[in-house]
Formats: structure tokens, C-alpha cells, sequence
């Protein structure tokens, strides 16, 4: 998968990209991240990209020229493929848009910075808007390479493992069980005997279980959209009945 980022900062991917899985998929080719400096594109003797707001009020505005003409540099007028504004008033990134995003060959990235961008680079140039939650940053950098990070983990192979993003918490739609590792016993706290035991059916039992009460306990909306087999119901159902009886007679 390729991505054209541009930006005001391109310094501050390089780090990241440098590092551990993303630096991997690059040096294998199934990842390619060109950094694109939208001051290359503008013209006046200042490399000026922001302006105040028509109207007035506070913040500035990221210019409309430098921006439409960095992208159309790299993907031609109009552009041959999906460009998206990382901005506050995107759609929220999730498990699922990743996954929708993850069929595409080539994606362009474009990070807003200031308080906003002219409006026309939304109507006439962007052809999605990402949000990476509801929390104000200071830039579209940071949601950027996290869209890039996020993406990577689906390219099959770049995780150096087989199956891949299959486990991870967010694509079952259960949170994570509890994982341990050596020693059994650390500061007196022991490791939970059944992951000792060697019983793999117990083992897989166990984990599910703890996953199913984790997800209730902290994300009861992810547990309302999954999917739960007869023996996740009964365990659910006697969590309930230990934890709060009344509502074990509600639930039913
Ligand atoms: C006064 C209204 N502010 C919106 C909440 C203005 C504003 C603040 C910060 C506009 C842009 C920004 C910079 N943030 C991003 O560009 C951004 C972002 C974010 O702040 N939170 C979550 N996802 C994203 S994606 C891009």
C-alpha cells in the first residue's frame, strides 16, 4: 500500500516510520509513505500557507493554492486516487474504516493544521475527512500516522506473523484476556493456574470467558453488537446472577 502525505511537518513521520513494524514493511516493499511539504508549493517570496478568515475572528486558515497544488502534483486534476483531510469533523476512525480503507492500492493524506482549511480544499479536492476521536490536537499529523499504522497491520505479512491482525481485540469485537508471561510467580502474585495446566480446551474457555466479563465490565457497547455463542451467554448469565441478581431477571 502506498501513501502520499502532505503536510506543513514532514519532519515529525520520519521517527516513527523508522521504527519497528512500519520500518519492516517498508524495507519490504509492502509499504511505501512519500512525504510531501506543501510550502514546496507556494509561490510568494514568503512560502506563506495560512491566511486569516474571511469574516474575521481568531486562528488562521490553511491557504487553498499550496494545498491543491501539491496534491494535483502527485495525483493529477482531478485526483486518480482517494485523498482524505484529517480533521476533527471527519468521520471517527474505527476498526471497520480501517478495514474499508485497507482495499485501497494508493490513499493521500492531507493534514490540516491551524484552525481549519479553506472550505473549497473540502468541496473540491478532499474525497473523505477522518477523525481519530473526540479530542482536539493540534495538527492532522499525529491522526495520520495512525491511519497509516492502523492500515499497515491489515497488509497481509507485515506483522512478521501468519495470521496476522486475525486476534487482535478490536477485529473479534471482544477486549483482550488477560496474557502473562515468565515468571509464575512475581512479587507473590501468581500467574492464574489454568494457563499453567496445559489443558488447552480449559485454557481457550478461560480466556473467552475473561474476555466476555473484561468487554461487560468496561465496553458494554462493543458487547451489545457480538456475536455470543450458547456458552458465552450461560457465562455471561452467571456473572450477572453473582454480580447483580436483579438484573440477571432483567437481562433475560
Ligand atoms: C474551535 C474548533 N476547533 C475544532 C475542535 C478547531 C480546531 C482545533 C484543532 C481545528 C483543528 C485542530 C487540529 N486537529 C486536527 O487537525 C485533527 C484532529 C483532532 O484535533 N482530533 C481528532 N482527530 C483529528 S484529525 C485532525
Amino acid at each position: 500500500m502506498r501513501f502520499d502525505i502532505f503536510t506543513l511537518f514532514p519532519e515529525v513521520f520520519k521517527p516513527y516510520l523508522e521504527t519497528s513494524i512500519l520500518y519492516r514493511a517498508i524495507q519490504s516493499s509492502l509499504l511505501q509513505v512519500e512525504l510531501h511539504n506543501i510550502r514546496d508549493w507556494t509561490t510568494d517570496r514568503h512560502h506563506v500557507t495560512d491566511d486569516a478568515p474571511y469574516g474575521g475572528g481568531g486562528g488562521m486558515v490553511m491557504k487553498a493554492e499550496p494545498v491543491f497544488k501539491a496534491v494535483e502534483a502527485v495525483f493529477g486534476s482531478p485526483p486518480a486516487s482517494p485523498v482524505i483531510l484529517l480533521t476533527p469533523q471527519g468521520r471517527v476512525l474505527t476498526q471497520e474504516v480501517v478495514k474499508e480503507l485497507s482495499s485501497l492500492p494508493r490513499l493521500g493524506l492531507l493534514c490540516g493544521h491551524y484552525e481549519g482549511v479553506d472550505e473549497r480544499i473540502r468541496e473540491h479536492l478532499v474525497s473523505d475527512e477522518i477523525s481519530i476521536g473526540d479530542y482536539v490536537l493540534t495538527g492532522g499529523e499525529l491522526p495520520a500516522l495512525i491511519l497509516v499504522d492502523a492500515l499497515t497491520r491489515l497488509i497481509p505479512g507485515a506483522l512478521g506473523d501468519p495470521d496476522g491482525a486475525q486476534d487482535d481485540s478490536h477485529a473479534s469485537g471482544l477486549l483482550e484476556y488477560p496474557h502473562y508471561t515468565r515468571p509464575a510467580e512475581f512479587r507473590g502474585w501468581r500467574v492464574p493456574e489454568v494457563l499453567l495446566s496445559g489443558n488447552h480446551a480449559s485454557i481457550t474457555r478461560w480466556r473467552r470467558n475473561q474476555a466476555l466479563a473484561r468487554t461487560r465490565q468496561r465496553r458494554p457497547d462493543l458487547l451489545k453488537r457480538f456475536l455470543l455463542s450458547t456458552a458465552d451467554r450461560e457465562f455471561l448469565e452467571n456473572l450477572i446472577k453473582e454480580s447483580d441478581p436483579l438484573d440477571a431477571e432483567e437481562s433475560k
